[in-house]
């Protein structure tokens, strides 16, 4: 039965001045009437959470008015949609974020304190979003954020994973997994749209037919369908009325499809089937974890895309514009890898479902997208083994067998008999056992390819990708990460932001560059203490927090010396945990020795089956064990490991640390992200030339950035000529020292096994080369601790690096992306 048309409703007006008034008072009205008729709860029953909750629906209905002006205004002419594929987005929690860029912050605030109540409380309550590992997940919110705050229209898809990133608890030392039930008590930011929801196929087989016009074409017939439903977000920008969406797929079964198996009785294996659908969307994969084989990740990379894709195309369609123009009305970001079979996907569906001709197809595909790479890391390049590939997707491992007859035909006719570089050219690795590189393919669906940072870009050019770079150097381009300096200063430092404001105005909020005039106040006293009480203030803060999550006192006046990121021996927490173990031998040697007390904060998650990056947290509780329980030693030197890092706990820590540590051997940390949150909020940098470290010297200047080991190039040579770390240990009396107590069990109780496998690969590999930088982090470091004596120079360079810092605003970077990439424009959202 078909439906009576729909009858004009009216306009919305009277509804939105009741629900979404402006002012304190409007604000607790609505805020009691959600809790009553949203949450329905009485306020003599209310728990913490329905307060919450109440909250975050008052200022969703601030939102909603933005956002549904927002979506209108893209179906209108002439606007040209960035439309950004993540795996993954590491949002943070939204509310206190959403006030900022709503400006109620201080409305809401005073809403709260009339009823009583502590608007961070509730705000504490907000469980975390942990769709993502670490910085290329939190870069993608980053980006969200920005490209609100500049008016671009943007849709960002990826996956609602029902289980994030582990929760972190330590027992023992050890880091042991908690699932991360984030949807527990209920998520009041997206709004799930059964009605849009797009059908995904897997398995079974292809099969030619004939169209009866144009000749042959292809069918694919799966074996198994799965539903994506859409959950949407509002991603409101800075005081701008432009709210765009984060569209989150979520799988689920598609019930009758099965029905053979209810048929004959067999209820369990239907519902089996049911099942095995929707863990499609049941939980993130930890990075640095062996994914080849696991084509689980493989059945999400395609779900997400597809949906995404399927939902693009219904959007063109829907405004009567044709498909060849698709690349005119969106620009599609591949982020990382992980979306890669969307190059393969978009020509399936241009080609297969919508009857075009393979080489518009082409043309369409390659100039809508494009990618960027974020690891230098050989394993880490996505690659599927030929046999599950072809067994999942079919149709899409004879397209990309097409694809790449097509482009080996180029190559060889571009350079004749080199065989070789057809071979590595390939987009099938032939040299084995058969795989499908995920980043070849993406490299050639791609019409611009980019790294993150300057040193990434040219290693991309000269190493990883070279071969596609001789082939088309125009295609690459370098776009320096940034970070959103409204979540990473304005939520996070918010006395900073104060004494900012109050000294520039508030334009530096979405003008980052704006910091450059606070060059003029470094030698201004009042200034400097200002900026030294706030630091002092952010650091009490963190020392409250250390204190009761973990019994720690740690002392405010201690430099806070600070390395949070994922644990990875390329980004060399051990070589942190050499540098602690030196100093407590010389003052074990010298119990007089006058000594810059410290304060070491880690943070970090390692990969569950990444077995050394697990040793490596034991590690740094072990020798925290011992050395907290020293007298001579434990008033200069206290270690801290703050569990399950994550974005809640980044915005306590960047304000309080005055040392930022980026130790990653140079040539392998793609840009990093943190150095920037750090460097925003007054921390100086302890760092080698890797990544964006180089970028942020170059703007800070080399004075106020303290510099060490090796260069990405040093390190090239080093190894081709050979590099013993055994010999570097040999003559070196203070490593050895610290090697062999570490390997004589001083910090094990005695049991010299637990840390023989760390000490061995040391010894024997040091594949990230820690002995070859070793002496010249020491050395930096007695400059580091020297110079945080003098507090006024101290100073004078922590307002320098902020003042220096405009560069790293996820503001510049999207506005590069806009120019040189996406080719887009602000539309203005008027409400
Ligand atoms: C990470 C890099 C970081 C970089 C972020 C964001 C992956 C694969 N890469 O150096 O390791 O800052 O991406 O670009 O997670």
């Amino acid at each position: 039965m078909t439906a009576p048309a729909l009858p004009d409703l009216g306009s919305e007006g009277s509804l939105k001045t009741q629900r979404t008034a402006a002012g304190a008072d409007a604000l607790a009205h609505s805020f009691l009437d959600n809790l009553f008729f949203v949450q329905g709860r009485s306020r003599d029953r209310a728990t913490y959470n329905d307060l919450y909750m109440a909250l975050a629906h008052t200022v969703r209905d601030r939102l909603v008015e933005r956002w549904i002006q927002t979506v209108l205004n893209y179906r209108a002419q002439d606007v040209r949609v960035v439309c950004y594929l993540s795996a993954e987005f590491l949002t943070g929690p939204h509310l206190a974020n959403n006030l900022i860029n709503l400006g109620i912050y201080d409305e809401a605030e005073e809403a709260m304190r009339k009823l009583g109540l502590d608007l961070e409380t509730l705000i504490e309550q907000e469980a975390e979003p942990g769709l993502g590992n670490g910085g290329l997940g939190r870069l993608a919110s980053c980006f969200m954020d920005s490209l609100a705050t500049l008016d671009i229209p943007a849709i960002g898809y990826g996956i609602r994973y029902e289980y994030g990133i582990f929760d972190q608890e330590i027992r023992d030392g050890w880091q042991v997994e908690a699932t991360d039930k984030w949807l527990r008590l209920g998520n009041p930011w997206a709004l799930e749209r059964p009605e849009d929801a797009f059908e995904v196929k897997f398995g079974g087989r292809t099969e030619r037919y004939s169209d009866g016009s144009s000749g042959f074409r292809v069918r694919w017939i799966p074996e198994k369908l799965v539903r994506g439903i859409p959950n949407d977000t509002p991603i409101l920008g800075y005081r701008t009325n432009t709210a765009n969406t984060l569209r989150l797929w979520s799988a689920q079964a598609v019930e009758s499809f099965n029905f053979s198996s209810f048929n004959t009785g067999d209820f369990f294996a239907a519902v089996r089937d049911k099942v095995d659908s929707e863990n499609i969307s049941k939980i993130l994969y930890p990075n640095d974890e062996q994914i080849k084989g696991k084509q689980l990740r493989l059945e999400q990379q395609f779900f997400f895309v597809s949906c995404s894709l399927q939902h693009i195309v219904k959007i063109q369609k829907a405004q009567e514009r044709p498909l060849a123009d698709l690349h005119r009305t969106f620009t599609i970001q591949m982020n990382d890898t992980h979306p890669a079979i969307a190059v393969a996907e978009l020509m399936r569906l241009l080609v297969d479902e919508n009857q075009m001709e393979w080489d518009s197809a082409w043309h369409v595909t390659t100039h809508t997208l494009s990618y960027t790479n974020h690891t230098l890391l050989p394993e880490a390049l996505e690659k599927w083994p030929v046999p599950l590939f072809g067994a999942l997707l079919p149709r899409h491992l004879e397209i990309i067998e097409e694809i790449n007859r097509r482009h080996l035909e180029e190559v060889r006719s571009r350079f004749p008999g080199d065989e070789e570089r057809v071979h590595r050219l390939s987009i099938i690795d032939e040299s084995g056992e058969r795989y499908v590189r995920m980043a070849h393919l993406a490299t050639l669906g791609s019409h611009a390819v980019n790294g993150v940072a300057a040193l990434h870009t040219d290693l991309l050019k000269t190493h990883v990708l070279r071969d596609f770079y001789e082939l088309t150097p125009e295609k690459f381009s370098n776009k320096t990460n940034g970070v959103t300096p409204r979540r990473w200063m304005v939520l996070a430092n918010p006395r900073l932001a104060h004494l900012l404001s109050r000294r520039l105005g508030h334009s530096w909020i979405h003008d980052l560059e704006k910091l450059r005039k606070l060059e003029p106040l470094v030698d201004d006293q009042d200034f400097a203490r200002e900026w030294r009480n706030i630091k002092h203030h952010n650091k009490q803060r963190l020392a409250a927090y250390i204190y009761q999550t973990l019994g720690i006192a740690v002392d405010p006046d201690s430099m806070f010396d600070i390395l949070v990121k994922r644990i990875h021996e390329y980004k060399r927490q051990h070589l942190k945990v050499l540098h602690i173990l030196t100093l407590y031998k010389r003052i074990q040697r010298n119990p007089e020795i006058a000594m810059q007390p410290r304060t070491f904060i880690f943070g970090g998650k390692a990969a569950p089956g990444y077995h050394m990056a697990k040793l490596i947290i034991k590690l740094i509780h072990s020798i925290a064990a011992v050395i907290h329980g020293d007298p001579l030693v434990r008033d200069r030197l206290k270690i801290v490991f703050l569990p399950n890092y994550n974005v809640k706990l980044g915005q306590r820590v960047y304000p309080a640390a005055d040392l930022s540590e980026q130790i990653s051997l140079a040539g392998l940390e793609a840009s990093g992200t943190g150095n920037m949150k750090f460097a925003m909020n007054g921390a100086l940098t302890v760092g080698t030339l890797d990544g964006a470290n180089i970028e942020i010297r170059e703007e800070v200047g080399a004075d106020n950035f303290f510099l060490f080991g090796l260069t990405a190039q040093e390190v090239e040579q080093k190894k081709a000529a050979g590099y013993n770390p055994r010999a570097i240990y040999e003559a070196d009396p203070h490593l050895r020292e610290i090697v062999d107590s570490l390997a004589a069990g001083e910090f094990s109780h005695g049991d010299r096994s637990l840390f023989e496998p760390l000490v061995q690969n040391l010894l024997n590999d040091d594949r990230f080369m820690l002995f070859a930088d070793y002496q010249s982090y020491i050395d930096c470091q007695d400059r580091v601790g020297q110079s945080y004596r003098d507090t006024d120079h101290w100073t004078r360079m922590s307002i320098l690096n902020v003042a220096r810092i405009g560069k790293f605003s996820s503001d510049r970077a999207i506005r590069d992306y806009c120019a040189e990439i996406w080719k887009t424009w602000p539309v203005k959202i008027e409400i």
